[in-house]
């Protein structure tokens, strides 16, 4: 039974569920890097966002409860586009979802994996998310079959298909990028590493962690895991981790002991942006 929309709903009654498929989806999307939006002119184009970057459709009970959680330093003009393209993209796909943009405070080395574990922590204090995105900043999906959803049983690899690597997967392993795991299985692969400092390697600790705790990794068709990458130089303070190798060789006896049960930050701010919650944090510094 279908429940009336608009004024004749009775507020009480629940919502019907958003249809399996939604009908707003697109399929493969242009992405173009020309010319970077102002965070003004996204808002304009998605008025129905909340502070923070929130959204929940209005007229049907969403399947499932995303939090885009993004590693970020001194790439503002990645994240205009991020933004510009992601939260229409989610939108289409009828998700109740949260932006959250987790940045690296101070010019120590950068470490996207404990910024990542730092997201999914206070992400998690907010709201009961079904869904955890890790995602970096200058990848943009494009198409939005791509379903920003969980797989129920496995960590889920989905830029599998970037442009930089000729639209395919660099090696079977491969774990870097975008990738989408339940809670459950964020912390049944104890998180991400903390211990990965610079460029390099914490993404293929996390395939071994997916491995180790008895799962695999799950991915959507390639056609489908289109990303376009925003082209860079490499980053001031995360060049590449020379301890990397070693550090592989040690993922098996670790992983236990390092990741979310190990995980220490100081919260410097946390400010709810019209388009984002943005969380500024001290991790520490490169030992
Ligand atoms: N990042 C920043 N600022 C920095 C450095 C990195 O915001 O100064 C964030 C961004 O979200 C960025 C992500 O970290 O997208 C990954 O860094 P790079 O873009 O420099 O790395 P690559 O483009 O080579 O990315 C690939 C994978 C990553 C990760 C990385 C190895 O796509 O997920 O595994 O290799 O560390």
């Amino acid at each position: 039974r279908l429940l009336p929309q608009g004024p004749l709903r009775d507020p009480a009654e629940p919502l019907p569920y958003c249809p399996q498929r939604s009908p707003l989806l697109l399929g493969p999307l242009t992405v173009s890097f020309s010319r970077v939006p102002t965070l003004e002119q996204i808002q304009a184009k998605n008025p129905a966002v909340q502070p923070g970057g929130r959204y929940q459709p209005q007229t049907c009970e969403p399947r499932s409860r995303t939090a885009v959680i993004v590693p970020h330093r001194n790439r503002e003009t990645h994240l205009g586009h991020l933004l510009y393209y992601l939260h229409p993209f989610l939108q289409r796909q009828q998700l109740h979802y949260g932006i959250y943009v987790v940045h690296q405070a101070g010019n120590s080395t950068f470490n996207r994996a404990k910024l990542l574990n730092v997201g999914v922590k206070e992400a998690l204090k907010d709201e009961e998310w079904d869904c955890l995105f890790l995602h970096d900043v200058d990848l943009i999906p494009e198409n939005d079959h791509n379903l920003y959803t969980c797989d129920p049983w496995n960590p889920k690899h989905v830029s599998i298909a970037m442009n930089k690597f000729g639209y395919s997967l660099p090696y079977p392993q491969y774990f870097g990028g975008v990738s989408a795991l339940t809670p459950d299985q964020y912390m049944k692969i104890n998180g991400f590493p903390n211990e990965y400092w610079g460029w390099g390697g914490e993404d293929d600790d996390i395939a071994t962690r997916v491995r180790l705790a008895g799962m695999k990794i799950a991915r959507p068709p390639i056609s489908i895991g289109h990303y376009k990458m925003v082209k860079h130089k490499s980053d001031k303070g995360n060049e590449e981790n020379p301890h990397r190798f070693d550090l592989l060789i040690r993922t098996q006896r670790m992983w236990t002991q390092d990741g979310m049960n190990s995980l220490t930050y100081t919260l410097l701010a946390k400010h709810l942006h019209p388009l984002y919650t943005n969380l500024t944090v001290d991790i520490g510094t490169d030992p």
